[in-house]
């Protein structure tokens, strides 16, 4: 479980200070203190220093701030001679996956096809973020999304044996890896001779990351680490030549003499030896990406091998699966776009009761929700990619929105899809069943959604409050959104306060025991996910029509509804965080589940008593 290390903070909070700790409050008084109006200022200051410190727009919002400055103008942050390489990449992309790939085939034969793979290490697309001087492409994250959007909109399986290589595989080495490991494995993994892997999940160990059991001890004579263990559900485990693998170490701590097991990040080859695999895993979708068990016996590792330090290693995981989750949200957007175009195609053909069925408000309905989930996803993935490439270091609570956001938005478009084609749509031949069973995942790796949700409500449950306004005008709408989707703006304004002083109230009430009231916790994160959303949606649309774009008035009316109807849920969910009825509800489900639990069955009798 989430574990209650950064709740200590709640003992330092002014105002929760007598509620939560007596003692603490007593040591506060009795201790020797500045002058008030001192501390007053010192409290200011230091709280300025942490909003300078922290420009996340999630974050923010769980204190009633609006800090928008990565999110308003829209940030566009490629230069010409980025947009020009792109431009070089895309079509070439496109046409090879039209036609050089077949996804079909790929999932009926449960394995990318060999000339895929080799046409893909001729594009370059096994080293897309590797810089140049190693044999990579050197792109950015924004050009490095718009190129997994095409592969998202062709062939999921694909992306996955590419994204689980690069997104996570080796980007430990990328982000945390010393020039030496750089330049030692970047040039193979970016050329395809070498595929990576990450391997952290365990068969006891899935969401609780940090409870992993595979170890690794330090021979007598410092040279090496000698790993055991087994990994399961590995992307590519069954392909890799380099693993990105997490083990725990004993450390000493050097003040004290204790010596405590710690998570280590390690780069291990499978030519180190003592490294295995099982047979590929028979799976509901993504079949053609290879997934599989990897075990380490005795398995000798470098200590020059070691990635970001001894001890670090939680650190690390964390750090790759943050800096990864923004290129699925970019992703689903290509398979999103593929999916709204085959219910568009189907829509405007097919003839029912003597009309096309897109004259019909059921259909009309649906295929304009498709493309509000759509629009929303396309501009959270390219919003922080480019504050990641703007040298952000406060998009992790925007990067698991985006993942969440984008796995559920996916699911319903294409599920919405089939429905708009009926009975065809339920046809293989239509091109979404693939596609939905290929879906299902993304909900669950990388970050399950619930864990995801927890992540973003409990790390804003941790930022400090503060007293005063940023980011509103005088009439409390947002600064900086166009003047045609004013009324949007201030409805986004209310509910961010709404939400500041609904997160402050939770706190206020549960103290730090907030950390088990998941049902509350879910809300909130639902209704920052909604925040988050309707912000983006916006400060897109508002480019859009400062730029004049030829969608603007399109983009106009997907924000403005997007926003009316996400201000509702936001207050449906703030409602149930603070209402009686709510919380009989959460402890009635929580009874229910229980008595289900202890039983092992239903336990409603059937009805007829036959
Ligand atoms: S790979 C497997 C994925 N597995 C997971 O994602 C595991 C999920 N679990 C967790 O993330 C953690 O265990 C949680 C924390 C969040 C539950 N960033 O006490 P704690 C810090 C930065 O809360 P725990 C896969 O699926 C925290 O502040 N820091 O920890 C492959 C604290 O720091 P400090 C973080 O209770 C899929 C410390 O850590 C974060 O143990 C293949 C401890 O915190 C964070 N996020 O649990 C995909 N979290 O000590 C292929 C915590 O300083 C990719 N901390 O206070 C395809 C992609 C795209 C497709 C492309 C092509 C089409």
């Amino acid at each position: 479980m989430i574990r209650a290390s950064k709740f200590l903070w709640a003992l330092n909070r002014p105002g929760l200070v007598k509620e939560i700790s007596p003692a603490a409050s007593r040591l506060q008084s009795t201790a020797a203190q500045p002058a008030a109006s001192e501390r007053e200022a010192q409290k200011a200051h230091k709280m300025s220093k942490k909003v300078e410190m922290n420009k996340s727009f999630v974050m923010n919002i769980f204190r009633g701030a609006a800090m928008t400055e990565q999110a308003i103008p829209y940030p566009s942050v490629l230069s010409d001679e980025q947009k020009e390489t792109l431009e070089m990449l895309v079509d070439p992309t496109e046409k090879f996956f039209e036609e050089c790939n077949d996804a079909a085939k790929n999932d009926a034969m449960e394995k990318v096809d060999d000339q895929t793979l080799e046409g893909l290490k001729e594009l370059g697309a096994f080293g897309l973020q590797v810089p140049v001087e190693f044999g990579g492409v050197g792109l950015s994250n924004t050009q490095y999304a718009r190129l997994v959007e095409i592969v998202g909109s062709h062939d999921l399986g694909v992306g996955i044996t590419l994204g689980a290589h690069q997104s996570i595989g080796f980007k430990g080495i990328l982000i945390a890896g010393n020039p030496e490991q750089k330049a030692k494995y970047l040039p193979k993994v970016a050329s395809g001779e070498h595929m990576a892997a990450f391997a952290l999940t365990e068969p006891s160990s899935g969401s609780d990351a940090g409870s992993i059991r595979s170890r690794a001890v330090l021979s007598e004579d410092g040279s090496h680490y000698v790993l055991n263990g087994s990994k399961i559900w590995i992307s590519n485990g069954g392909l890799a030549e380099v693993f990105t693998v997490f083990a725990q170490t004993p450390i000493t701590n050097p003040k004290t003499g204790v010596t405590k097991d710690k998570v280590t990040a390690f780069i291990v080859e499978r030519a180190f030896g003592g490294v295995s695999h099982g047979l590929p895993e028979k799976k509901m979708g993504i079949k053609a990406s290879n997934t599989a068990e990897v075990y380490f016996e005795d398995t000798k590792i470098p200590v020059e091998n070691v990635l970001g330090g001894s001890g670090n290693g939680f650190k690390v995981a964390m750090e790759i699966l943050n800096n990864g989750r923004f290129g699925m949200a970019a992703a689903l957007s290509g398979t999103m776009r593929y999916s709204i175009k085959k219910a568009l195609d189907f829509a405007t053909s097919r003839m029912q009761f003597g009309q096309r069925i897109d004259s019909f408000g059921t259909i009309q309905e649906k295929l304009a929700r498709m493309a509000m989930l759509h629009y929303v996803t396309e501009s959270m993935a390219y919003m922080i990619s480019s504050n990641m490439d703007s040298g952000s270091k406060d998009y992790h609570l925007e990067a698991a929105i985006s993942k969440c956001f984008a796995s559920e938005a996916a699911w319903t478009v294409t599920d919405e899809a089939i429905q708009v084609m009926g009975g065809m749509g339920f046809m293989k031949e239509a091109g979404l069943e693939r596609v939905l069973r290929d879906l299902r995942i993304f909900r669950i790796f990388e970050g399950t959604n619930d864990i995801l949700r927890l992540f973003v409500a409990l790390t804003g449950e941790g930022t400090k409050r503060a007293k005063r306004a940023i980011g509103f005008t005088n009439g409390g709408t947002i600064e900086g959104i166009h003047p045609n989707l004013n009324e949007s703006s201030l409805l986004l304004g209310r509910a961010i306060e709404a939400f500041g002083y609904t997160s402050e109230g939770l706190l206020m009430k549960h103290g730090k025991n907030i950390i088990g009231q998941q049902f509350l916790l879910n809300r909130l994160a639902n209704a920052s996910m909604d925040l988050y959303a309707s912000l983006v949606v916006l400060s897109r649309a508002s480019r859009s029509l400062t730029l004049n774009l030829s969608s603007a008035d399109h983009e106009e009316k997907i924000a403005r509804v997007w926003v009316n109807e996400a201000s509702d849920r936001i207050q449906l969910n703030l409602t149930a965080v603070k209402s009686s009825v709510s919380e009989k509800n959460f402890s009635d489900l929580e009874t229910i589940a229980k008595e289900l639990c202890s039983n092992g069955d239903i336990i409603a009798e059937r009805p007829l008593g036959i």
